[in-house]
């Protein structure tokens, strides 16, 4: 019989990418081996108090030295794809200089693993593992960090293009400038509103800068994308103060990097309301935008939650919360009057609410203003999962979550979105940064003691939804 347009309606087109996400910090351990030196990560989780615990990702998961034995496990689960991230202090451990060829040959040796067992490898550049001597030299809100990424780029590309076909630059820029030096929850943990709008766009240059020397290393046919959290913000009510509150935090929390990177300039709005913290005519040398709207291939879209939004005025009496930590400072440079709503009591155990909307009223806005082809580079949820007995792991609320975002995916391929892939946050636990080993956002459990890896109901499930080709 034919298929129900129902069912039609939740295949995903052929060529789809179903994959899964990890970041270098969060799953490699071996930090000292192989020539690796600190990063602002090992720098910050070794300072106490930063994160709970007091947690760090010296040994992790230990994928450094398990990454058979996982890539082994991604292929039995049928993944077409790999998103993963390379650490620059492997590669290139004072952030200047030559690459470490033992650094290299981890990556090549993942890549081949990967290319033997069908699955696609995706490589970020940068998942927030800045080496610490470059943030010693100022970090991001230093101009010169954005040259050193794009030679570093340069570098990697020229090591990997052979096996890496799509690449990221930076993920989620928004978190490296405005949680690691606006409220300080994230490495290397500063908190000045001026020096955070600096390191935004000094990663947007370095974006910019790395886009062009991938392109001149990487073999033709090759895609460069970046990811973004764009946040999916909601104003609480049609009050113009509360219409206000969603236009500043789209501009410092969105268009702060679709601006420059798709239109070729800073919102004039953005600048206005930040322009008592920064010189922007100062800070944007000329020729900087023509450099970060260089043309990519594709825009990673990283989504967990909206983000629901009224002045600080009309909230008094409402619940507050923002889901950034408990910083007394800001990432929210000239929004500071702005609170955060929970967008619904259903949450995760990260306290994020559960809202597919979200996901499919930002892909179709997206490919609406900026028509480039989009992946979901990472979606996912933490829960407080249980170990059964016979050590299975079943975690329903995770399969709910995905399969609602899965079909938000199609709902927005539907409405016209041209969405080429889903990577499901996270292949396995990790290390969930300032909340350290607590917070579980894998479909592949992992014991803490033993390394043991377990995946859970949610794997076999997705596993299914991949044989299919989309949603039952
Ligand atoms: C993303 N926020 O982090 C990262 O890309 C992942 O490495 C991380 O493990 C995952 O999402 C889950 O947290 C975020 O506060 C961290 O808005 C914080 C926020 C957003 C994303």
């Amino acid at each position: 019989p034919a298929p129900s347009p129902e069912a039609a309606r939740r295949a995903f087109p052929p060529g789809f990418a179903y994959g899964a996400a990890t970041a270098a910090y969060q799953i490699e351990g071996a930090s000292a081996e192989d020539g690796r030196t600190p990063s602002i990560w090992d720098t910050f989780s070794h300072t106490p108090g930063k994160v709970v615990g007091g947690d760090t990702g010296d040994i992790a998961v230990d994928h450094y030295h398990r990454f058979r034995e996982d890539v082994r496990m991604m292929a039995d689960l049928g993944l077409t794809s790999y998103r993963f991230s390379l650490a620059w202090p492997r590669i290139q451990p004072t952030g200047r200089g030559p690459a470490v060829e033992r650094g290299l040959d981890f990556y090549r040796a993942l890549c081949d693993e990967l290319l033997a067992h069908g699955i696609a490898p995706v490589a970020t550049l940068y998942h927030w593992d800045l080496p610490q001597e470059l943030e010693s030299a100022g970090g991001w809100p230093h101009r010169e960090t954005a040259f050193r990424f794009a030679e570093y780029a340069g570098l990697a590309a020229e090591a990997l293009g052979d096996r890496v076909s799509t690449w990221t630059t930076l993920n989620e820029p928004w978190c490296s400038a405005f949680l690691g030096y606006g409220s300080g929850v994230h490495a290397p943990g500063r908190t000045n509103p001026a020096d955070a709008l600096k390191a935004a766009h000094h990663l947007n240059l370095g974006h910019g800068l790395a886009v062009g020397a991938l392109r001149s290393a990487l073999p033709a046919g090759s895609r460069i994308a970046v990811s973004l959290n764009l946040h999916a913000v909601r104003p609480l009510s049609g009050h113009p103060d509360d219409l206000e509150a969603a236009r500043r935090i789209e501009a410092v929390g969105n268009r702060i990097f679709t601006g420059p990177m798709f239109e070729g300039e800073y919102p004039a709005d953005l600048i206005a309301d930040t322009s008592h913290l920064v010189d922007w005519s100062e800070l944007v040398h000329d020729g900087d935008l023509a450099e970060i709207s260089r043309p990519i291939d594709l825009l990673g879209l990283n989504y967990y939650n909206p983000t629901v939004v009224s002045s600080a005025g009309n909230a008094k009496d409402l619940p507050r919360h923002d889901g950034h930590g408990d910083s007394t400072h800001s990432p929210w440079p000239g929004a500071e009057d702005v609170a955060f709503h929970l967008a619904n009591e259903d949450v995760t155990a990260m306290g994020w609410p559960i809202d597919p909307t979200g996901l499919s009223d930002s892909l179709t806005s997206l490919y609406r203003e900026f028509g480039v082809p989009l992946l979901v580079t990472e979606n996912g949820a933490a829960f407080e999962d249980v170990v059964s007995a016979d050590g299975s792991v079943h975690d329903p609320e995770r399969i709910r979550y995905i399969e609602g975002h899965l079909g938000a995916i199609a709902d927005a391929i539907e409405a016209g979105a041209d969405v080429r892939g889903y990577y499901l946050w996270s292949l396995m636990d990790n290390f969930e940064w300032a909340y350290g080993y607590g917070k579980r956002f894998g479909m592949v459990h992992v014991d803490y003691d033993t390394l043991v890896r377990t995946p859970k109901s949610s794997a076999h499930w997705y596993s299914q939804v991949i044989r299919r080709g989309g949603l039952a």
